[in-house]
């Protein structure tokens, strides 16, 4: 189903268990999928996401610190992440980053995954 690393590590941070961290299942998608028509579509993934960057901001200064980001990235997976180099994350670069993750998931490119 869904491959982005990303997407993994948001939901074993919203639900920060060793069963769900091992895979996206089909509960997990249809808590993304809020108006249940079976696929998910960017306003859906962009919604979640936004509140997983929140969930990370523990300072709420609307960057993510490496050691913020620390469970959801790998210091190679933040440098890319950290568009401008400047050691933080800001939301607009946490939400191109996973924003990329969602058109490269998004195979048929119809603008949803299902
Ligand atoms: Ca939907
Ligand atoms: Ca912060
Ligand atoms: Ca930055």
């Amino acid at each position: 189903m869904i491959k982005s690393t990303v997407l993994l590590a948001a939901f074993v941070l919203l639900d920060a268990t060793a069963a769900q961290a091992q895979a996206i299942n089909q509960s997990q998608m249809d808590r993304l999928d809020r108006d249940r028509n079976g696929a998910v579509d960017r306003s859906e993934y962009q919604t979640f996401m936004t509140s997983a960057f929140t969930n990370l901001d523990k300072s709420k200064d609307g960057a993510l610190s490496r050691d913020e980001a620390a469970r959801i990235l790998n210091a190679q997976q933040f440098a890319a992440t950290d568009a401008d180099g400047d050691g933080r994350i800001t939301q607009e670069e946490f939400l191109n980053r996973v924003m990329a993750d969602f058109r490269e998931a998004d195979r048929s490119g119809d603008g949803t995954l299902r």
